[in-house]
């Protein structure tokens, strides 16, 4: 019953699909370049919404009078083109490299249907687009709304390279919220004073630290508080009384960031494309991958207000900095002298963290409902760690002459030199082990302290998980305390979202903790943060046939092996199947 209800929905959907495929589908045309002697630049987004019908981005740039370098962009812009479009449409993107290192475009949050083709991740769904070649994205939406993002996925160009991807209600439907008076993207990045590209280079070569960026930015400007940065700060016009919509995009490489508006309290109603029941609160925490879309009422005495941004950090060494913007209310007033600064909880508070993330629940009702499995076919048990890997004569920048390097379920990721997808579609051997595991390889106290020097050095490997078509999947991510570096870890996962269905602090008990998990309005999303020294369950239904990448979204852990890759495998049908490859793929 429950599975001829579901092929049907399946077959409708493709129907629908291939519907709206034969009529003419919006390409945007991109070109990825250097943008030389850049700049720090602001990014003025559309003002006003007049309507849902208004689609595409308008955005201007302004010279910025200090801090040129050259860095990677999308049509010359920072943070690049937003993008806005209604639930279920379908639209394609050129991206054409004019730049000088391999490329890749991903969408994050879009589920793909069965088109793990235009995913994006270098290596995983595809070879990368090289300089002077181009590549068709063909981007299917579905039930995604809200906000979600396009970043780039190779190497580490989507330092620069990223942009907001609005999915506004269908045509003629409205938010689950009142409509607000004008909507904002609110992009943190991370800023870098060197060359992203020689960054990443060096300390995989090394095996060290990457270099932390120097600075964070809100929509491309790092904002009041840096050195000689006044001049191009982002500033948000308000009206009294009116009440406006943030959509946070969390493209900062390795921090996850609180976020706060002076004065202003704050409404999160949405995350990762999915609204939620509206969270009333001072401040986010706001991981990298995620998205949160936040209400602000200007009910405040007309003046300038910071909102402000910096680190959620537990370990090591980190960017310190705060970025900020202004909200300024229009009208006749003297403005302060200096706008007031919000309190933001400190760097290491992870009971701040805490007490926000587990607040988030689906909104789940009638208009807006949730599908949680209720059973589970396949568990999977993964503890995330940081490790170390030998090095000839200690001669490495990591601990002890080590060599830097992280892992899941001890299996420390190895980038293919052709890509999964092609090897699983063409039957290529010798590209990727199936034989990712289901639990780590020992037990131990994951989250004791001062653990055996034996649990650092992982396995390297391009392993993979499959799952057969329509199982219910429960993985529950371990955090673990290995190297003393216990830290919260933003996993996402493409081609999919899923409900946190549980999360706690120390080891996950699998007799016990089961039976607290919420099954009734869990938060759907495609990152979650699993907190430091604890674990986070999660729940999907794995109906979307493909190769999607799952890893931490720290870009140091995602480049030092903290992947892997979930195959799922076609239904029994063509249309539960995956689709064709496109008609051009980049040859690796
Ligand atoms: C598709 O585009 C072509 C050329 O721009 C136009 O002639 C045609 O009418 C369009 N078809 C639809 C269904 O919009
Ligand atoms: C993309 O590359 C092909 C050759 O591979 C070329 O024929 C085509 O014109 C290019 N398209 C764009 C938009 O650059
Ligand atoms: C990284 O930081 C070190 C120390 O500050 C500096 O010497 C080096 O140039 C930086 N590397 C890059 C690529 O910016
Ligand atoms: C903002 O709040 C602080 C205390 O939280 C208060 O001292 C200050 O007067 C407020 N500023 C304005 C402009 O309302
Ligand atoms: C930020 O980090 C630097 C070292 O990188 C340190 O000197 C400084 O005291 C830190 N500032 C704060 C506010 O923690
Ligand atoms: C934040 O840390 C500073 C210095 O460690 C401390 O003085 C302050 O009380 C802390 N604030 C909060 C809210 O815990
Ligand atoms: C977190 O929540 C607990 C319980 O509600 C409260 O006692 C604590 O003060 C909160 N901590 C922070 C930093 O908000
Ligand atoms: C986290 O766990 C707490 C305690 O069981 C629960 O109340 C909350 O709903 C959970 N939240 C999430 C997002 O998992
Ligand atoms: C694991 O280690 C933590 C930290 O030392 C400790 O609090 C906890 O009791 C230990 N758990 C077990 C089961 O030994
Ligand atoms: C719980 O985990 C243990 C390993 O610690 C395993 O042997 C057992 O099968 C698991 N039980 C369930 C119900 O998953
Ligand atoms: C760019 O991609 C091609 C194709 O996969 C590969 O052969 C080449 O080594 C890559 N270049 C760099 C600098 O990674
Ligand atoms: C789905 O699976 C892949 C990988 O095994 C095959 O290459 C495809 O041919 C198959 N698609 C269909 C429609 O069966
Ligand atoms: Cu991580």
């Amino acid at each position: 019953m429950e599975l001829k209800k579901k092929s049907l929905v399946f077959l409708l959907l493709n129907v629908l699909i291939r519907c709206i495929a034969s009529q003419n589908v919006t390409t945007f045309y991109w070109v990825v370049s250097i943008d030389t002697s850049h700049v720090v630049h602001i990014a003025r987004w559309p003002k006003v919404l007049s309507s849902f019908g208004k689609l595409g981005h308008r955005s201007q740039s302004v010279l910025h009078p200090s801090g040129t370098k050259d860095i990677l962009t999308v049509n010359g812009e920072f943070p690049g083109p937003a993008i806005y479009r209604h639930r279920g449409e379908r639209f394609n993107v050129n991206v054409r490299n004019e730049g000088k290192y391999n490329v890749t475009i991903h969408w994050h949050g879009v589920k793909q249907p069965r088109n793990p083709w235009s995913d994006g991740p270098n290596y995983v769904t595809q070879c990368p687009i090289k300089p002077g070649a181009n590549f068709t994205y063909e981007i299917i939406l579905s039930d995604e709304e809200g906000t979600l993002w396009w970043h780039a996925h190779s190497d580490w160009s989507r330092a620069t390279v990223h942009g907001p991807l609005i999915i506004l209600p269908e045509q003629g439907k409205g938010y689950p919220f009142p409509q607000p008076q004008n909507e904002v993207p609110i992009v943190l990045a991370s800023w870098f004073k060197g060359d992203v590209m020689e960054i990443i280079e060096t300390a995989l070569q090394n095996g060290g630290e990457p270099n932390q960026s120097d600075a964070f930015t809100i929509n491309g400007q790092p904002g009041d508080l840096y050195d000689c940065s006044t001049e191009g700060t982002f500033k948000m016009m308000v009206d009294y009384g009116k009440t406006y919509l943030l959509r946070i995009i969390n493209a900062i490489m390795n921090e996850e960031m609180f976020f706060m508006v002076a004065n202003h309290s704050l409404t999160v109603v949405g995350t990762d494309g999915a609204y939620i029941k509206p969270i009333n609160t001072s401040y986010i925490m706001i991981t990298p991958g995620q998205t949160m879309d936040v209400l602000i009422t200007a009910d405040q005495s007309p003046s300038y207000y910071y909102m402000a941004s910096r680190a959620y950090a537990v370990v090591g060494a980190y960017d310190n900095t705060t970025t900020t913007a202004i909200v300024q209310y229009n009208g006749n007033y003297t403005p302060p002298s200096t706008p007031p600064l919000p309190n933001l909880p400190n760097y290491t508070d992870t009971d701040a963290a805490a007490n926000f993330t587990v607040r988030l629940r689906s909104l789940a009702n009638e208009d807006y409902p949730v599908d949680v499995p209720q059973t589970v076919d396949t568990h999977m048990y993964i503890t995330i760690s940081m490790n170390t890997l030998p090095c000839v004569n200690n001669s490495c920048d990591g601990p002890d002459g080590s060599r830097l390097a992280s892992s899941l379920n001890n299996i420390s990721f190895v980038e293919p030199s052709i890509d999964v997808l092609q090897a699983y579609y063409k039957g290529i051997n010798g590209v990727y082990d199936t034989d990712f595991p289901n639990e780590p390889p020992y037990y131990f106290n994951f989250t004791g302290d001062d653990l055996p020097d034996t649990l650092l050095t992982p396995e390297r490997g391009t392993k993979v998980k499959v799952l057969d078509y329509n199982s219910n999947v429960e993985i529950v991510f371990q955090g673990t305390n290995v190297m003393n570096a216990a830290e919260n870890h933003p996993m996402h996962l493409h081609g999919y979202s899923f409900y946190v269905v549980g999360n706690g602090t120390g080891n996950f008990d699998n007799s016990t903790d089961p039976t607290r998990y919420n099954l009734v309005d869990p938060p759907e999303v495609n990152t979650v943060g699993v907190p430091k020294n604890g674990w986070v369950a999660i729940r999907f239904r794995a109906d979307n046939p493909g190769v999607w990448f799952m890893h931490c979204h720290l870009e140091r852990h995602a480049s030092w092996g903290m992947d892997t890759v979930l195959i799922v495998k076609n239904g029994t049908t063509s249309s539960t199947s995956m689709l064709e490859p496109p008609s051009y793929l980049n040859p690796c």
